[in-house]
């Protein structure tokens, strides 16, 4: 039997792949260049999941396709390797984490190769390797020469579960992003990136990337650029123990223009004046106050929906616009770590402001003058200044100007930016991670030379977190202590490693000269391959990792070691694969029962339904053959579930081509879609009928139907069709409907007696990017020696695709009798066409039969003889 085996095609090809390291990265700069990139994976210990193989193959079809198009490809693969599950598992096991890395590593690339990815596997490159981390800890000395990394003494997020402190950005409701464990605040001493210094050029640099408009906007939110005005209100008491600095308290707005409606102030409960303003009266009052508010999380405290509450001081400032007096308050809804800490409360305006001022009856004015039809509350919409002085009458921007000159020319404020954005807390008190290239001496930070990095992490076997909070390395004390190169004395190593995103944010430039010594990348391959042409993976990482690796691109590029500003050019997120869709009838009382009928029912019984059982009525799932509705859910894929598909056992019964094509036929690629394992065996089952098409299952040899014969008009335009949609589409990124090309294409051929070998040659062309191992198959059986990898793209010809005749179905009362075909000239002249019908064999005899009552003629469709 010779029946189609991706089994025995598929490793046969992936070891001539291997063998003649056909993917390697072209050396020469002479052609255009493709950089197609994945976000590189962790290597976890359960391997590839269904979502790696969906963004991979979409890049490795583009990376196909280019070579095919002339493009000097790079097409890279690595390991994110540093992090938490192999420190962990570390922990419970004993076993280090450079082992279980290594062992994952292994399996990730087995699995990958496995796809038949056209990987240049000589590029790869592991976050983990010394070579690698070296040139990490190299940047981070760039930033420290450059004044952006520091130690501060800064309230983190501590979770003692994880042992470490986590970023902002990886506590998610005042838990931890990984293993959900609580998170507190808790002063220590930490690294610290500056990334607020580059935040506007962070901003700037997105207007020029072909990213989704989501990523962007969710990166321009992260950063949070607001435009106002710093404002100081003096406080109106004299409290002798405050000095002149202290009685000015600044607030932040982003409408100073409404500052004459400011009629209290409030002032977060951590704020620094927070004690010293309060009134000896109230003063239990605000010490409890502040203790409630201590254990709320920023979300929490920020929430719109949420109930207002708050403190009153004691204490009163004056504002600067109207020279009154108004009551300081301390209340939740201020948040320290943002502004200034304090606000200027403005309840006409901002309904956080009215909802407290309603709730403890401070006084309310409007100093916007609301739409005719407003009904609300608080006014945020345009509108002329009222009860305002010299405002009034002035729209919002205007006023806004006015207002901030008038506060400039006074010295009461001026024009202020403030950013959402904070610096990035960069230490981890974690074993397996990079060290700092960093020795205290004297108590000081200095530098380790760059001629002696790495710095490697030293062997230990007891991988515990301390309860302290201090690091694991700070147990293995003969690498901690050490002595200063330069002077003698003695110093520490900084025991604190990087977090897992410092490896990550700058890999793709270790993909241009991976075994460059002489920087991080080296110029000349930098200035080529760079940026990004395509980048494609998953969206949870948009915000952080693509802003860590833009601020480190954009710092490398100051210090004269990148040409270019943007590491990333164009961007596109895989959407997520769900599991299989579940299907949930109902029962009542033994019946079925629609599901919009189950709402006032007790007792009714759910019925899982399998596929099968499942019909579709307009968007409404049902019963089969009836109109019972039912439920229809995907879930995310989840161990606990048990509907995790692992893409081994796919490709162990279908083969790789079949996950490949499957994962790309499933739907648009950034959309969220579910598995079907069903829709698998459809497109294996494609996958049978292109190979039916050419070989014979006897004796496996090419059938007699492949000729040398020119190909026919009809052919031609079949192909041309299917070459400009799959060309079209790949350079869409719309893989789904390029399959559905090429399954149309197989129909058609399959109806011919003869198929030409240079239309063959040129559908499995458009075929090899997809399913590249049946491909090359079948390219070596029609005699080619060479891969079919750098064949050149079957040019599409659009003369190929005008109607040079019509066919027109020729009935006798009824039945198709003939197809005549007539020239696309004379298809609409009737009376040659019925005549040329007429003049056909085979509708002779039928004419023959009886006598002819009627001619139906439908110009370029059919023609119909009544005979009686
Ligand atoms: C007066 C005012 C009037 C305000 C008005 C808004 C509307 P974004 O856009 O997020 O920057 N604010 C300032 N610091 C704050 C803090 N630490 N915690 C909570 N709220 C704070 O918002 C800036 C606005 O949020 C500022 O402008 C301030 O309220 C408030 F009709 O000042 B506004």
């Amino acid at each position: 039997m010779h029946s189609y085996d991706p089994e025995q095609i598929e490793s046969k090809w992936q070891q001539y792949w291997q063998q003649k390291k056909t993917f390697k990265t072209p050396e020469n700069h002479e052609k255009p260049k493709y950089y197609v990139l994945d976000m590189f994976p962790y290597p976890s210990g359960s391997g590839l999941h269904v979502g790696h193989p969906e963004g991979y193959t979409a890049t490795d079809i583009v990376a196909r396709y280019k070579r095919m198009n002339d493009f000097n490809v790079l097409h890279p693969i690595g390991w994110d390797a540093f992090g938490l599950p192999a420190e962990q598992y570390a922990v419970k096991t004993g076993t280090h984490p450079r082992d279980t890395t290594e062992k994952n590593v292994n399996n990730f690339r087995k699995q990958l190769q496995a796809l038949g990815f056209s990987y240049d596997w000589d590029r790869e490159v592991n976050t983990t390797d010394p070579d690698y981390y070296k040139w990490t800890q190299w940047i981070f000395l760039k930033l420290y020469e450059k004044g952006l990394a520091y130690e501060d003494e800064v309230p983190v997020n501590w979770c003692a579960q994880l042992g470490t402190v986590l970023a902002n950005e990886e506590v998610i409701d005042g838990k931890s992003e990984v293993g959900g464990y609580p998170v507190v605040k808790k002063p220590m001493r930490q690294w610290v990136l500056k990334i607020t210094e580059y935040a506007d050029r962070l901003l700037e640099g997105l207007d020029e990337l072909d990213w989704p408009h989501s990523t962007k906007e969710m990166q321009r939110n992260w950063i949070g650029k607001s435009i106002g005005a710093d404002i100081d209100f003096e406080v109106a008491a004299d409290y002798t123990d405050l000095t002149d600095e202290e009685s000015q308290i600044r607030v932040f707005t982003t409408r100073p223009d409404t500052i004459f409606g400011a009629t209290y102030m409030v002032l977060a409960p951590e704020h620094h004046l927070a004690d010293k303003i309060t009134t000896p009266e109230q003063q239990q009052k605000v010490e409890d106050y502040r203790e409630k508010a201590a254990k709320k999380s920023d979300l929490e405290r920020t929430e719109l929906s949420k109930q207002k509450t708050g403190v009153f001081s004691g204490a009163y400032a004056i504002n600067p616009a109207t020279g009154e007096e108004i009551p300081i308050w301390m209340a939740d809804y201020v948040l320290a770590t943002y502004g200034t800490g304090a606000i200027m409360a403005v309840p006409g305006q901002d309904q956080r402001d009215w909802e407290f001022a309603e709730k403890y009856n401070l006084s309310i004015t409007r100093t916007v003058q609301p739409s005719a039809d407003f009904e609300g509350q608080a006014y945020t919409g345009e509108g002329d200044a009222i009860n305002s002085d010299f405002l009034n009458g002035l729209g919002i921007e205007k006023a806004k100007e006015k207002i901030i000159s008038w506060l400039e020319e006074n010295e009461h404020g001026k024009k202020a930016v403030n950013y959402k954005l904070r610096d990035w807390l960069f230490s981890r008190q974690r074993y397996w991670g990079e060290p700092f290239p960093i020795i205290h001496v004297d108590g000081e930070p200095k530098p380790v030379d760059k001629d002696n990095l790495p710095v490697t992490l030293p062997e230990m076997d007891d991988f515990e977190p301390t309860d302290t909070g201090e690091p694991p390395l700070a147990k293995v004390k003969d690498w901690v202590n050490t002595t200063d190169p330069e002077t003698g004395k003695p110093a520490v190593r900084e025991t604190n490693t990087m977090p897992q995103w410092a490896g990550s944010c700058w890999y793709y430039l270790r993909y241009c000269s991976p075994d460059f010594e002489g920087g991080p990348v080296d110029p000349k391959e930098e200035d080529y391959w760079m940026p990004v042409d395509l980048y494609i993976g998953g969206a949870e990482h948009s915000v952080l990792h693509l802003l860590y690796a833009r601020f480190w691109h954009k710092v490398l590029y100051d210090c004269g070691v990148l040409k270019t500003t943007e590491p990333f050019q164009k961007l596109v997120h895989q959407g997520m694969i769900l599991g299989q869709m579940e299907y949930t009838g109902y029962k009542y009382k033994g019946k079925w029962i629609s599901a919009d009928e189950i709402d006032d029912l007790d007792n009714v019984e759910n019925v899982k339904l399998n596929e099968e059982e499942v019909g579709k009525q307009g968007d409404d799932y049902v019963i089969k053959d009836t109109d019972f509705k039912i439920d229809a859910k995907a879930h995310k894929m989840s161990k606990s579930r048990g509907n995790v598909i692992n893409p081994d056992d796919i490709i162990a019964q279908y083969g790789a081509d079949s996950m490949r094509l499957y994962e790309m036929f499933m739907g648009p690629l950034d959309q969220v879609k579910p598995w079907n394992t069903n829709d698998v065996d459809g497109v294996y089952r494609f996958l049978g009928r292109v190979w039916r098409l050419m070989i014979d299952q006897g004796s496996g040899e090419l059938l007699d139907a492949i000729t040398e014969r020119e190909p026919t008009q009809e052919q031609l335009k079949t192909l041309h069709e299917c070459i400009q949609k799959v060309t079209g589409d790949i350079e869409e990124l719309s893989f789904n409907t390029a399959i559905s090309a090429m399954m149309i294409f197989v129909n058609k051929a399959n109806k011919w007696d003869e198929l030409p070998i240079t239309v063959m040659e040129s559908f499995l062309k458009l075929l090899s990017p997809f399913a590249p191992h049946i491909c090359e198959e079948l390219w070596q059986k029609l005699g080619h020696k060479e891969t079919i990898a750098y064949s050149p793209w079957p040019e599409f010809k659009e003369e190929y695709l005008v109607e040079e005749s019509i066919t027109y179905p020729v009935q006798v009362n009824g039945k198709v009798r003939a197809n005549i075909e007539v020239a696309a000239e004379n298809a609409k002249n009737k009376e040659f066409v019925l005549n040329l019908a007429k003049e056909d064999d085979n509708v002779q005899r039928y004419l023959d039969d009886g006598t002819l009552v009627k001619e139906i003629f439908v110009p370029e469709r059919i023609i119909n003889f009544v005979v009686k």
